[in-house]
C-alpha cells in the first residue's frame, strides 16, 4: 500500500496511525482517538475536525533568535515553486498518515513571494493548482488560509493598520489572490490574524485611524469574498500581544466589540488560540465561553503557553483540563460550524527525529479526544448545568423576573431587599465541583 502522494515518502517507516486504546505502549498510535466512535450521533473525526498547521510543521525549522535551525526537512527542490510541490506532498502525506482531516496555510507557506504582485499570484496560482489535486487525490480539506501580512519588512508598520496607504494597497493585493485561493479550494473559513495590526507607542501612532482603515479593509475583504462565492465563515484571531505591544484585536471582547461596532458580526467570527488567550491573561475556556456566548465562536488554534514565562510558545495541547473544559464549551454550542481544531503548535527545536511531528500531533490529539469524552459525560450527567440552574433560580421567581424583563425601578429593589432582610449566605462549592471534574476525568480514562 502507498502511504504517501508525490514523487518521494517524507516520512518512511511510518503507516497509517491507528486508534489502540488506552493500555497500548506504541507511541505511535493513539490512545483515546478513535475517529469513528460515536458520541452524541456524532463520529469523534466529526467533533474534532482536525487540522495541521502548514507553517509550523512544513516550514519553520527550529531556528529561535538565538540559534540557528535544527530541522533539516526533506523537502527541498530543484527551485522555488519544486519545493513547494515537495511540501505540499510532504503535508498530504502527514495529514493522511496522522488521520487528520484538514490543513491550514498562510500564502507564503505554501507558495514562494515573487518579485512583483503579478509573479506573486501566479505562484500562488500555480501552488493552489497542486493543493487541489492532492485534497483530491487524499480526502484532506482545506480548514482555511490566511495572507501572511506580517513577516515581509514592508510590513513593519502594520498592514491594514498601516499608516502608508501604499503598504495598505499592497496587503489588499495579498487578501485578494488568497481569498481566490481559497475558492479554488473549497475552503471552510478564511482567517485574519492580527500580526502587526496595532503599536508600539502612541507617539507615532492615530489608534482611532488605524482602526477605522482595518474595519474598512475587513469589509472591503469580505465584500471581495462573498463577490467570488467565498461562502465559509470569516474568522479573526484575537491576540494580546506579539509582535506589536499592543494588539487591537486584544482578546475576544475586544473583537466581539470592534465586529459589532462596524456591523461585521454578519460575517466574522472568532479563532481562538489556547496561547493567545493566556497572553491577555484569561484561561483559553474564558475566550471560548466569550465568543460562544455571542454566537461567535468560529474556530480553534489549538496549543498551549508554558505557565512559567509570558510568550507564546506554540506548544501542543497536553493539559487535560484545558482540553475538557474546551470541548465541554464547544459540545454546549452545538459543534464549531464551518470551523475546527487546528493545531498551530510546534515542536520544540531539539525534538529532532521525524516521527516527533507525529507523536506532537497524536499527544494534542489524544488530549481533545479524551477531553470530548469527559466532556460529554459531564454533559451527560448534567450536574453542572443542574448548578447553573440552581444558582441563578432566585431571577427565575416572581420578583427577579420582573427585574431581568426591565419591570422593576431602583425604588422597587430597594423595598424588596428591606422587606426580605439580609441574604443568607449560599455556598459556591467550588471545591466541590473541582472534585466532581477530576472525578469524571478519572473515570473516563478507565
Ligand atoms: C500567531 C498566530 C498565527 C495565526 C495565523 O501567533 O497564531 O499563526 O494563527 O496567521
Ligand atoms: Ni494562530
Ligand atoms: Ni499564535
Amino acid at each position: 500500500m502507498k502511504y504517501y502522494v508525490g514523487e518521494k515518502e517524507f516520512f518512511p517507516g511510518i503507516t497509517n496511525i491507528a486508534y489502540e486504546g488506552p493500555s497500548s505502549d506504541n507511541p505511535l498510535a493513539f490512545k483515546f482517538y478513535d475517529p469513528d466512535r460515536v458520541i452524541r450521533g456524532k463520529t469523534m473525526r466529526d467533533h474534532l475536525r482536525f487540522s495541521v498547521a502548514y507553517w509550523h510543521s512544513f516550514c519553520a525549522a527550529g531556528d529561535d533568535p538565538f540559534g540557528n535551525s535544527t530541522l533539516d526537512h526533506p523537502w527541498k527542490g530543484n527551485d522555488p515553486l519544486h519545493t513547494a510541490m515537495l511540501k505540499a506532498d510532504a503535508c498530504f502525506e502527514f495529514a493522511t498518515k496522522a488521520s487528520m482531516d484538514y490543513y491550514c496555510f498562510h500564502d507564503i507557506d505554501a507558495a514562494p513571494e515573487g518579485l512583483t504582485i503579478e509573479e506573486t499570484e501566479e505562484n500562488l496560482n500555480i501552488v493552489t493548482q497542486m493543493l487541489k489535486e492532492r485534497q483530491n487525490t487524499t480526502g484532506v480539506k482545506l480548514l482555511w488560509n490566511t495572507a501572511n501580512m506580517f513577516s515581509h519588512p514592508r510590513y513593519m508598520n502594520g498592514a491594514a493598520t498601516n499608516p502608508d496607504f501604499h503598504v495598505l494597497a499592497y496587503a489588499a493585493s495579498q487578501v485578494k489572490a488568497a481569498l481566490e485561493s481559497n475558492v479554488e479550494l473549497d475552503g471552510e473559513n478564511y482567517v485574519f490574524w492580527g500580526g502587526r495590526e496595532g503599536y508600539s507607542t502612541l507617539l507615532n501612532t492615530d489608534m482611532k485611524r488605524e482602526q477605522e482603515h482595518l474595519a474598512r479593509f475587513l469589509m472591503t475583504a469580505r465584500d471581495y469574498g462573498r463577490s467570488i462565492g467565498f461562502t465559509g465563515t470569516f474568522l479573526i484571531e484575537p491576540k494580546a500581544m506579539e509582535p506589536t505591544k499592543h494588539q487591537y484585536d486584544f482578546d475576544a471582547a475586544t473583537v466581539i466589540g470592534f465586529l459589532k461596532k462596524w456591523g461585521l458580526d454578519k460575517d466574522f467570527k472568532l479563532n481562538i488560540e489556547a496561547n493567545h488567550a493566556t497572553l491577555a491573561n484569561h484561561t483559553f475556556a474564558h475566550d471560548l465561553q466569550t465568543a460562544a456566548d455571542e454566537g461567535l465562536l468560529g474556530s480553534v488554534d489549538a496549543n498551549r503557553g508554558d505557565p512559567h514565562n509570558g510568550w507564546d510558545t506554540d506548544q501542543f495541547p497536553t493539559n487535560i483540563y484545558d482540553t475538557v473544559d474546551a470541548m465541554y464549551i464547544i459540545l454546549k454550542n452545538g459543534g464549531l460550524g464551518t470551523g475546527g481544531l487546528n493545531f498551530d503548535a510546534k515542536i520544540r527545536r531539539n525534538s529532532t527525529d521525524p516521527e516527533d511531528l507525529f507523536i506532537a500531533h497524536i499527544g494534542g490529539m489524544d488530549t481533545f479526544a479524551l477531553g470530548l469524552i469527559a466532556a460529554d459525560a459531564l454533559l451527560e450527567q448534567g450536574i453542572l448545568e443542574d448548578v447553573l440552574t440552581k444558582r441563578y433560580s432566585s431571577f427565575d421567581s416572581d420578583m427577579g423576573r420582573r427585574f431581568t424583563a426591565g419591570e422593576l425601578t431602583l425604588s422597587d429593589l430597594r423595598n424588596y431587599a428591606a422587606a426580605q432582610g439580609s441574604p443568607k449566605q449560599i455556598s459556591g462549592k467550588q471545591e466541590m465541583l473541582e472534585n466532581y471534574l477530576n472525578q469524571v476525568i478519572f473515570t473516563c480514562l478507565n
